[in-house]
């Protein structure tokens, strides 16, 4: 019915994500992890709604046409106000319904909070308006991007450094709020090759709707060579572009246009010469005006501590400050800021 809704990748925002797979019913999104019990617990509720709704009006119909008043002057059909056995039934019986999912539902989420001992660890950092991971054993990280191997449990600690976010794999049954200063967990199976959607399901801010991460489900070899790990020395401009898609896009463009921050095009600029050069910015330094020019060192100060330079017209607008962002990566952005300069 709403297919068209399902596959249509613009309602995907900027992210070319596969359109999700749906379930038999049309109803979910196909299931591609151990937690099968929500579907059944989803289905259930779902049955029992439609044979509630046909049962209520159904009757309520019947009764409308059937016993309405056909002359003006007829006397009511019957004073009866009141029916203990029957309203005995009508409480007893939803009370066991709602107590069934309410069960149901309960045993559920304490599956989804008790961790397996065997699980892998993996840490969900989320930040206005991106997702960072970090993986067992590996100092790499990785961003707007998961990998995890098919049939290991994977456990999460979710952490978030501004605001209220949600942990929203559709594909896996999860769903769990990430609460600044408090880390709360969850975990899941992955049982199917391929690439399933992470959402944030809290509303988060402007640009909440682009919180978005590709997760990757692969094999045991494939997971072995630690993908969220590959960088390619030969070609850092590459990289920085994977970064900047990541984590600057949400407010920087690569156009000119200005969004939250100001465009990254025109931050290096060539000179008569041809020569690539940093261009000339004005920013407040403790609220005064300074010129300065774009290097290394003013990339790097502006990804770590923001604010120590603002940039002069978006002064009122605040970034995100990436303090762990490795060197190769700022110096891959730096590359790639590059690649954006005219005339080349
Ligand atoms: C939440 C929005 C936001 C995100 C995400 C963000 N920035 Fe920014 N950025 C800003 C704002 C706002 C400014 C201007 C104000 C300031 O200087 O603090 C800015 C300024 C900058 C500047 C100085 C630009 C100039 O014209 O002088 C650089 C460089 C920069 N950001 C790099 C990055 C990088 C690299 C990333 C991703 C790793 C990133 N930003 C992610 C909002 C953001
Ligand atoms: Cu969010």
């Amino acid at each position: 019915m709403f297919a068209h809704l399902i596959q249509d990748p613009k309602n995907y925002v900027e992210n070319p994500a596969r359109p999700p797979e749906v379930d038999a019913y049309g109803q979910l999104t196909k299931l591609a992890s151990t937690f099968s019990d929500v579907d059944g617990l989803f289905y259930f509720t779902y049955a029992v709604c439609v044979f509630f709704f046909v049962i209520i009006t159904g009757v309520l119909l019947y009764s409308v046409v059937v016993y309405r008043r056909k002359t003006f002057d007829q006397p009511a059909l019957s004073n009866v106000t009141h029916n203990t056995p029957l309203e005995v039934v009508w409480t007893v019986i939803p009370l066991i319904i709602v107590m069934v999912m309410f069960a149901w539902g309960f045993r559920g989420s304490l599956d989804m909070m008790t961790v397996p001992a065997d699980a892998r660890w993996y840490k969900a950092s989320a930040k206005q308006w991106n997702w960072t991971f970090n993986y067992p054993n590996s100092a790499a990280q990785s961003f707007g991007e998961l990998w995890l191997e098919k049939d290991k449990n994977a456990a999460f600690v979710l952490e978030s450094s501004d605001v209220l976010h949600a942990f929203y794999m559709p594909e896996m049954r999860v769903k769990r709020d990430v609460i600044p200063g408090r880390n709360q967990t969850i975990w899941f199976n992955p049982t199917k090759l391929g690439e399933f959607h992470l959402f944030c399901a809290e509303y988060c801010g402007n640009d909440h709707s682009k919180m978005y991460a590709k997760v990757h489900v692969v094999t045991a070899e494939e997971y072995a060579t630690k993908p969220w790990d590959k960088w390619d020395d030969a070609n850092p401009a590459k990289g920085g572009e994977a970064v900047y898609k990541a984590l600057c896009s949400s407010c920087h463009s690569v156009n000119g246009t200005p969004l939250v921050g100001p465009s990254w095009k025109g931050l290096f600029v060539k000179d008569a010469s041809g020569a690539l050069v940093g261009a000339q910015r004005e920013v407040l330094v403790n609220g005064a005006k300074q010129t300065i020019t774009v290097d290394q060192a003013y990339i790097t100060e502006s990804i770590k501590s923001p604010d120590a330079k603002k940039s002069v017209g978006f002064e009122k607008n605040n970034m995100t400050a990436f303090p762990a962002l490795e060197d190769k990566k700022i110096l891959g952005v730096i590359e790639y800021m590059k690649t954006l300069a005219e005339g080349k």
